[in-house]
This record gives C-alpha cells, structure tokens and sequence, in this order.
C-alpha cells in the first residue's frame, strides 16, 4: 500500500441514513404529486434499492407494474419529471435537517482533512442531493471539504459498475492504492473493488444482511469514541473507532487490488 493520500465517500447510506427517511419519503411524494396511486413502503424500497439510480429504479418500477405505459414515446418525459420533482423534494427535507451524518463521520472528514489527506465524493445520487446533505450536516464549507464530486449521471454506467470511481480516480490523478474507499451496500462494494480500491463497508439499514466479499473491513459504522463500531476485519472480529492510523494499518495488512475488468 502507497501513502493513503486520500478517502473517497460513497453517500447514501454510508455518509448518512438517507435511503429509508429520505429518498423513499421524496419518492412517493413525488408519486402524490403526480395524482399516482403508488407509495413504496420500507419493505418494497429495500428491494427496489438492488438497482442503483433513482431514474433507473422508477424506470424499473413502471416497467413491472404497466410496461405497456413506461414503453410509451413520452414515457422518458414523464419520468424525468417525477424524478425532478422527486429531487426538489428529497432536497427540500434535507434542507429542513431532515438527516444527520451517521456516527463517526464529520469526526474522520475532519481527522482527514486536519492530516492534509484528499477527500472526495463517489456516489450514484443526483449532485444536487449530494450538495443539500454536505450543506445540511457540514454547514456551508461542507462542499469546499471534498476536492472531487463524482456524482449520478456523471459516468453512462452506474454502481455496481466501477465507472463513478475510476471517474474521481482519474480527475484526482490518483493510483486505487493510495486511496481508501467507503461504502455501504453491495453494489457499492462491487464498483470500488472493480475500480481496484481498498474498501470499508459500514452496513446500513437495507444492508446489514448483505454480504461483503473483499471489503478491507465490514463494520456497523465508523465509530464514535463513546460508542465505538463493532465487526469484522477480514475473519478477525474487531471493535472501535476508524480513524486514519486503524486506515493505514488495514491497508497495508491488505493485498493490493488490481482494478477488475
Ligand atoms: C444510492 C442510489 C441513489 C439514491 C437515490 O446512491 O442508488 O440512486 O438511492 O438518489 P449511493 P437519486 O449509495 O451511490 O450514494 O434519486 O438522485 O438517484
Ligand atoms: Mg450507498
């Protein structure tokens, strides 16, 4: 392992809590807006959640429920609609303090940055989602943290495709091997390690059942020194707070990733 040089943040579920409280709650008044007659409870969120991208999960929804109607030549219209409104609100109750940083990270961001490391952003959500949750929770500097925002429609291909992260390598001019990479959900995990990244899973809400093959550590969170995080680093059970000397010595126990085709 290189120096760590910089941390690169996936964001919902592994900044903040987002998907359950957040973007589900802006989905379905989205859906009452446009007079539907759908609302996407906890359970079916969780399932729709396997694909990545808010356009992309509607698009999938409308295809299993009337197919004939999301084929329609005016069905992309109408759908980047919903979406738009979908934003407008997911923002707005992000604004209104809706949603915190889970415990541990603004105390790692502001570790990281106070060490002089690079921090950066790789998320599949809408920018204007990431900039409404780093306003919110880190106050107006809070974008200013990170040098680079890969953010949802940046790349063709979302997570688990590696492309968002090779997008922030590249713009960072960075090598996988000096960067380590934080991520919540399979799909997630899948993109940074085919980017050939070092990965941190902190599971979440919808992922605490998924499986973590490859993550550098998989762990209940980052910790917070009166509550540190429980998990597992490798086959080693582990508990406590991740800072960046817990980073670097994980990375270097770790064989190095060669980014996957
Ligand atoms: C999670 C996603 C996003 C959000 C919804 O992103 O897949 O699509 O669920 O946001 P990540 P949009 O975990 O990579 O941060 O509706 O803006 O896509
Ligand atoms: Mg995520």
């Amino acid at each position: 392992m290189s120096k760590l040089q910089a941390l690169i943040f996936d964001v919902d579920g592994t900044l903040a809590e987002t998907e359950r409280d957040g973007h589900r709650i802006a989905f379905n008044q989205a859906f009452a807006d446009a007079g539907l007659d759908w609302n996407w409870d906890v359970p079916t969120y969780g399932r729709l959640l396997a694909i990545t991208g808010g356009k992309e999960r509607l698009l999938h929804y409308w295809l299993s429920i009337d197919a004939e109607a999301a084929a329609r030549p005016d069905a992309a219209g109408q759908l980047a609609e919903w979406h738009r409104r979908k934003t407008a609100h997911y923002v707005r109750l992000v604004a209104d303090g809706g949603i915190a940083l889970r415990p541990g990270v603004a105390r790692l961001l502001h570790e990281a940055r106070d060490a002089g490391l690079r921090l950066a952003i790789a998320t599949t959500t809408t920018p204007d989602n990431v900039e409404a949750l780093l306003h919110a929770t880190l106050g107006a500097s809070g974008m200013a943290m990170f040098e680079c925002i890969g953010a949802g429609d940046a790349v063709p291909r979302k997570k688990p495709d590696p492309g968002i992260y090779t997008w922030v390598l590249e713009r960072m001019n960075l090598r996988p091997e000096q960067c380590v990479a934080f991520e919540d959900s399979t799909n997630g995990l899948r993109a940074a390690l085919g980017a050939g990244l070092q990965t941190v899973v902190t599971t979440g809400t919808y992922t605490a059942d998924e499986t973590f093959c490859g993550a550098l550590a998989r762990l209940d969170g980052l910790g917070e020194p009166q509550a540190p995080a429980h998990g597992h680093v490798g086959q080693q059970v582990w508990s406590g707070c991740v800072d960046l000397n817990t980073l670097r010595t994980w990375a270097r126990l770790a064989p190095a990733r060669v980014p996957q085709a």
